[in-house]
């Protein structure tokens, strides 16, 4: 059947430049979601705050004072916007540019684009990447999903779940580039990698304390979003080996995630996706990961990693010593089956077709 190729506008995140790392997964997200779809032949532009850089598609830069991260305003009944926001100026060149397209593709976690969804001639995709952390951002998120069904997508039930309304969301998984991603049958040495922005909520001092006692080096890769969490990591655990890499890029951070052991998640939130779980398998890592949010879906308990309960440091170090039994290749394996940008493309396009016919 002739395949029709759409026009999309994607928002990015307000939170930061497309490609600071300020933005977190929800980055990686926008990216491969954009190349999934113009390798099935649809046209993208991504609109994103100034200072944003991206290969994938054509980007409109939009200046602005940047959104506040609303996983810093957890249980806040209110929204709150800086004067001369980015987040009004990409949604005022939305509504300018419109017609120019099929659909508009909005990632950003915020009330605005929700709010304004009725507003538009066009269809707007939601993708929440993150789970419910504030209830006027939940009361938006079932406002919008009663009235426009099918409009609201989240990477995983578990994320969905948080949500009042949880049963109307997509779940729409995850895709990333597997050919950009090496697989490492042995590493050289021993050692773990935790991935991610380092804040409080991601609970990278467990996997310090877990390097610490088991003597294994940590490599440790993101951006540093919170200095004072990360020196106070340093002077909790100072005989742990710790090597900060940095915020690498998708190709220099799986050169290293690979040489590792396995990787370790210690989310102290519902994790939504967890991105990081399908680079290290697509790497041949396994994940030892809590038991929280979506990882429970990606990981495989035994087989491509271990789900170890909400906060054991004694539950990582335990899986940390039972590595041997799994099969890094199953690992691969699964990323290649499960989370492939082409199985991931089908789903966001047929997504994509069901909201265009269905928009009056
Ligand atoms: N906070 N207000 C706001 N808006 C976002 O789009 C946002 C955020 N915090 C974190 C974030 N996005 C991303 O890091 C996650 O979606 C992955």
């Amino acid at each position: 059947m002739n395949k029709k190729n759409y026009r999309l506008l994607f928002l990015s995140t307000p939170v930061g430049a497309l490609g600071s790392g300020i933005g977190g997964g929800v980055e990686l997200t926008l990216q491969n979601a954009a190349k999934a779809l113009i390798a099935k032949g649809h046209e993208i532009e991504i609109v994103a705050p100034e200072g944003s850089i991206t290969k994938v598609a054509k980007l409109t830069q939009i200046a602005g004072n940047v959104q506040i991260p609303a996983q810093t305003k957890v249980g806040i009944d209110m929204v709150m916007m800086p004067q001369d926001s980015v987040l009004e100026n990409m949604w005022s060149y939305a509504r300018e540019s419109q017609h120019q397209f099929d659909l508009l593709f909005n990632f950003a976690y915020d009330w605005l684009p929700l709010y304004l969804t009725p507003f538009f001639d066009r269809p707007i995709a939601h993708w929440i990447s993150m789970a419910s952390l504030s209830p006027v951002m939940d009361a938006m998120v079932s406002k919008t999903v009663q009235r426009f069904p099918k409009a609201i997508a989240v990477n995983t039930r578990a994320c969905a779940d948080t949500f009042s309304d949880g049963e109307r969301l997509m779940i729409m998984g995850k895709g990333i580039d597997v050919a950009q991603y090496k697989f490492v049958a042995q590493p050289q040495k021993p050692s773990l990698a935790w991935v991610g922005r380092i804040s409080p909520e991601k609970g990278l001092e467990d996997a310090a304390e877990a390097a610490q006692v088991t003597g294994l080096p940590l490599h440790i890769f993101g951006l540093i979003q919170d200095h004072d969490y990360w020196q106070q990591i340093q002077i909790s655990f100072p005989q742990a080996e710790i090597h900060y890499e940095g915020f690498l890029s998708t190709d220099a951070l799986q050169h290293k995630l690979g040489q590792c052991s396995a990787l370790l998640m210690t989310p102290r939130w519902v994790e939504a996706f967890g991105n990081a779980a399908i680079e290290a398998f697509a790497c041949g890592v396994p994940v030892i990961s809590y038991s929280s949010g979506g990882l429970t879906e990606i990981v495989r308990h035994g087989k491509t990693g271990f789900l170890v309960e909400m906060g054991s440091v004694a539950g990582l170090i335990n899986a940390i010593s039972q590595l041997a039994q799994i099969d890094r290749l199953t690992c691969r394996q699964q990323v290649e089956a499960e989370y492939s940008l082409e199985v991931w493309g089908d789903r966001l396009e047929r997504w994509f077709e069901e909201l265009i016919t269905a928009h009056p």
